[in-house]
C-alpha cells in the first residue's frame, strides 16, 4: 500500500500503481468524470501514469486553468497519430499547447491545406473512438536515439539533452512520441475539437533552417465552449487589421516598398493627421514644445549615446561614405540631447519638455513584423523632459496622467502596467550598478506612493534606464505596450548635460523619455480593431457621404452643402458617379462612414436633410443648422458610437 496526502492535508492509502484516474474514481465517480490530470509530488503526471510511492497528490480538474492546456496538448498528440496515418512519412518538430489552443509542426512531402484539415479531423474522430491509451514509457538516451532513428527532428531534440537524462515516451495505438508528459490518458476523453489553419514555420523559429507545417487546432471540455471560442476567433478574423486595412484603404505593404514599411493611404493618412493633431493640441496644453529633427544622424552621435554599443541589433546597417558614416536612427533621444546642449541652462529654465513626432527605424526580425503592429518604420509620439532631480516625481506623475487621458480619449483598455528593469546578467544594458539602482529605486517608489498597481519585469528596461510601460489588452486579445515613461540618468552623462543651479555650480539634469500613446503605426492597427473599422466621428477618414438622388434636381444643393461642411472642417465627400442611389448607398455603408445623406426633393425644398447612421436603419430628417450642430458636438466630445 502507499500513503497518498491530498491537497487538503487528508491521507489515504491505495495500492501501489494506482493511477490519478483511478484514486479519483476510488474517492468519488464525479471526480474521476472531471479529472483531467495531476501534480503528484508537483511532478506534472498523465490522469493514467501509475503512482508507486507515497506522495502528495492534487488532482488537476475541469475546473482548473492548467486543465485545457492539459487537453489541448493531449489533442496536439491525436492529432500527430491521424497526420502520420494519412501522411505516412509524416515526421514531427514541437507540438505544444498554448492559449486557447495547439499546433504541431510536420514535415510531409504532401502540402496540407485547408481542405485537408476535416480529413484530418476525421482520422482523429476514429482514432478517439478506438480508444487509445497514452503509456508513458522512460527509457536511456541512447534507446531513444534508436527509437526515433528515422526522426531527424526528435533526435536533434534528443541529442540536446543534459546526458543521462532520462527520457519520457508516449505510445498511443501504433504512434510513438518523445514527450515529456501531462495528458489526459486516453484518446477517448477527447471530444470537442477543431483544426483551424496551416501556416508554414521554420524548425526552432530560425530562418535558416528548413520550414515545416504547422497545423493550429483547438480543443474544449464541451460543446458550447468550442462553439464560443470559433465565435471569438470568427469575430477576431472580422477585426483584424490586417483585413481592415485593406478593405478600408488605410494603409498598405508591398514587397518591393520593403517588408516592415507600410505606406499609408488617404484614409489612413487622414486619420493620421487627426490624431497629430489631437496630440500637438494636447502637448501645447500641457507645456510641451515641439521640434523636428533628421532621421539620418552621424555614428558619433550614436556613439556617445550608447545606441552603438547596446542597441545595434536593432538598428539598420550602417550608410558609409569615403569620410562618413551615417546611422538611420532608431531613437530621437540623443538630438534632443544635443538642442538641450546647445544653449546654456539655468534651474529656472527646467524642465524643459522637448516633444517631437519622431520617424525612427527598427530593423526588427522580419519573423517578428506583423501588420502595422510591428513594423521597421515607425513614427512616434515622443518626448524628452529635462528636469531637476527634485520634479522627477511631479514629471514622471504628469506625464502619466497625460497617457491616461489619451487612452481614455481613445477608448483603449490598460491591461496592466510594467515596471521593466535591468536584468544585470544580460549585455544590453548600460553598466553603471549606482545609476541603475537609483534610477530603479526612484520609479518603485513612485508607483508605490501613488498605490499605482504594477507587474516588474526584470531584462525589460530599456538599455539607458528603467521604464513604466501601459499595457494595452487588443480586441485581438494580444497585450501590446503602448505608452510608456522611462527615466533616465545615463544619456545626461553621456552628453555632459548641465545646468546652472541656484547655488551657481553646475548640476546633472535628468531625462524622462516619454511616449505618448505608442507610434501611430501600432495605435491605428488597435484602433482598427477595436472599432472593427468604424471610426467615430472625430476619427472617421470621411465624416459624410452626400448623395443625390437626383443629379440634375438634387446636385447644385448638394454640392452647396458639401462647400459648406468642407469650410465647417468637416470630412465630406459627395459621391458624384452615375451609379444607381442604391449602390451608392451601400457603398457608404461598406466604406463605414458614419453618416450617409441622402438628398432628394423633401430636402431641397424645405433645406432639410436626411440622414441614416451608419450600423442603423433608421433614417432621421433634420434641418442643416441641427445637424451641423450635432456633427460639431460629436467631434468636441469624441462621442462613441454603438456598433
Ligand atoms: C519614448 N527613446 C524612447 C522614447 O523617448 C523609446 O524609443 N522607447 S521605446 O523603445 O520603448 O519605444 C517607444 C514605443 O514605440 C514603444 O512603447 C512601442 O509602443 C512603440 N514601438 C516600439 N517598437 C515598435 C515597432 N517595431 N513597431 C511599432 N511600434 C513600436
Ligand atoms: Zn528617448
Amino acid at each position: 500500500m502507499m500513503q497518498i496526502t491530498f491537497k487538503d492535508g487528508n491521507v489515504k492509502s491505495f495500492d501501489e500503481g494506482m493511477s490519478p484516474e483511478e484514486i479519483a474514481g476510488a474517492i468519488a465517480p464525479g471526480l474521476k468524470k472531471k479529472a483531467v490530470a495531476a501534480y503528484v509530488n508537483d511532478e506534472l503526471y498523465d490522469l493514467n501514469r501509475p503512482i508507486y510511492q507515497d506522495a502528495k497528490l492534487d488532482i488537476i480538474t475541469k475546473d482548473n486553468q492548467e486543465a485545457l492546456e492539459v487537453l489541448n496538448h493531449s489533442t496536439a498528440h491525436l492529432m500527430a497519430q491521424a497526420v502520420k496515418r494519412l501522411y505516412p512519412d509524416a515526421k514531427f518538430g514541437v507540438g505544444p499547447a498554448i492559449k486557447d489552443g495547439f499546433y504541431y509542426d510536420i514535415a510531409t512531402e504532401h502540402t496540407i491545406t485547408d481542405d485537408d484539415l476535416p480529413k484530418i479531423e476525421n482520422m482523429m474522430r476514429r482514432i478517439v473512438k478506438e480508444q487509445e491509451s497514452m503509456m508513458r514509457e522512460e527509457i536511456s538516451q541512447a534507446e531513444a536515439l534508436a527509437r526515433f532513428k528515422d526522426d531527424p527532428y526528435k533526435r536533434e531534440l534528443i541529442e540536446e539533452l543534459p546526458e543521462g537524462e532520462i527520457i519520457s515516451i508516449y505510445t498511443q495505438g501504433e504512434f510513438v512520441d518523445l514527450c515529456r508528459g501531462g495528458h489526459i490518458g486516453n484518446t477517448r476523453h477527447i471530444k470537442h475539437f477543431k483544426l483551424l489553419s496551416v501556416a508554414g514555420a521554420y524548425w526552432r523559429g530560425d530562418s535558416d533552417r528548413e520550414m515545416l507545417q504547422r497545423i493550429y487546432g483547438t480543443a474544449w471540455f464541451n460543446k458550447e465552449a468550442l462553439e464560443h471560442h470559433l465565435k471569438v476567433l470568427e469575430d477576431r478574423k472580422e477585426r483584424d487589421h490586417r483585413k481592415l486595412g485593406k478593405e478600408l484603404k488605410i494603409f498598405m505593404l508591398d514587397k518591393r516598398a520593403g517588408q516592415g514599411l507600410p505606406i499609408w493611404l488617404p484614409n489612413g493618412y487622414t486619420i493620421r493627421r487627426t490624431l497629430e493633431d489631437y496630440v500637438y493640441n494636447l502637448e501645447r496644453k500641457n507645456g510641451y514644445l515641439h521640434l523636428s529633427t533628421p532621421v539620418l544622424g552621424t555614428k558619433e552621435l550614436y556613439q556617445i549615446s550608447g545606441h552603438f554599443d547596446h542597441y545595434q541589433d536593432d538598428m539598420f546597417p550602417l550608410m558609409k561614405d569615403k569620410d562618413e558614416t551615417f546611422v538611420l536612427r532608431p531613437m530621437s533621444c540623443p538630438h534632443h540631447m544635443i538642442v538641450y546642449n546647445s544653449e546654456l541652462r539655468s534651474y529656472r529654465d527646467l524642465p524643459l519638455r522637448y516633444a517631437e513626432i519622431v520617424t525612427q527605424h527598427r530593423y526588427e526580425a522580419s519573423g517578428a513584423l506583423s501588420g502595422l503592429e510591428r513594423v521597421r518604420a515607425m513614427t512616434l509620439t515622443d518626448s524628452h523632459i529635462f528636469a531637476r532631480k527634485d520634479q522627477i516625481k511631479t514629471e514622471v506623475l504628469n506625464a502619466y496622467r497625460l497617457i491616461l487621458q489619451v487612452i481614455k480619449d481613445l477608448d483603449l483598455t490598460i491591461d496592466y502596467i510594467e515596471l521593466a528593469l535591468r536584468d544585470k546578467t544580460k549585455g544590453k544594458f548600460h553598466d553603471d550598478d549606482k545609476l541603475w539602482d537609483e534610477a530603479e529605486a526612484t520609479l518603485k517608489q513612485l508607483l508605490d506612493e501613488e498605490n499605482i498597481d504594477y507587474h516588474e519585469v526584470k531584462g525589460e528596461a530599456a538599455f539607458y534606464g528603467p521604464k513604466i510601460d501601459i499595457q494595452v489588452r487588443t480586441a485581438m486579445d494580444h497585450v501590446i505596450t503602448m505608452s510608456t515613461v522611462q527615466l533616465d540618468f545615463l544619456l545626461p552623462e553621456r552628453f555632459d548635460l548641465t545646468y546652472i543651479g541656484k547655488d551657481g555650480e553646475k548640476h546633472r539634469p535628468v531625462v524622462i523619455h516619454r511616449g505618448l500613446i505608442s507610434t501611430w503605426e501600432r495605435l491605428m492597427s488597435i484602433l482598427l480593431e477595436q472599432y472593427k473599422g468604424a471610426f467615430p466621428t472625430w476619427l472617421a477618414p470621411t465624416q459624410m457621404r452626400l448623395i443625390a438622388v437626383n443629379q440634375e434636381a438634387h446636385g447644385d444643393f448638394t454640392q452647396n452643402l458639401h462647400e459648406q461642411f468642407i469650410d465647417l472642417g468637416f470630412r465630406s465627400s459627395i459621391d458624384l458617379r452615375e451609379e444607381k442611389l442604391g449602390y451608392k448607398i451601400r457603398e457608404a455603408q461598406t466604406q463605414k462612414i458614419p453618416y450617409q445623406l441622402v438628398i432628394g426633393d423633401n430636402e431641397v425644398k424645405n433645406n432639410t436633410l436626411t440622414y441614416r447612421r451608419y450600423g442603423q436603419k433608421e433614417q432621421t430628417t433634420v434641418s442643416v443648422q441641427a445637424f451641423i450642430d450635432m456633427i460639431n458636438n460629436e467631434i468636441k466630445h469624441k462621442t462613441k458610437h454603438a456598433e
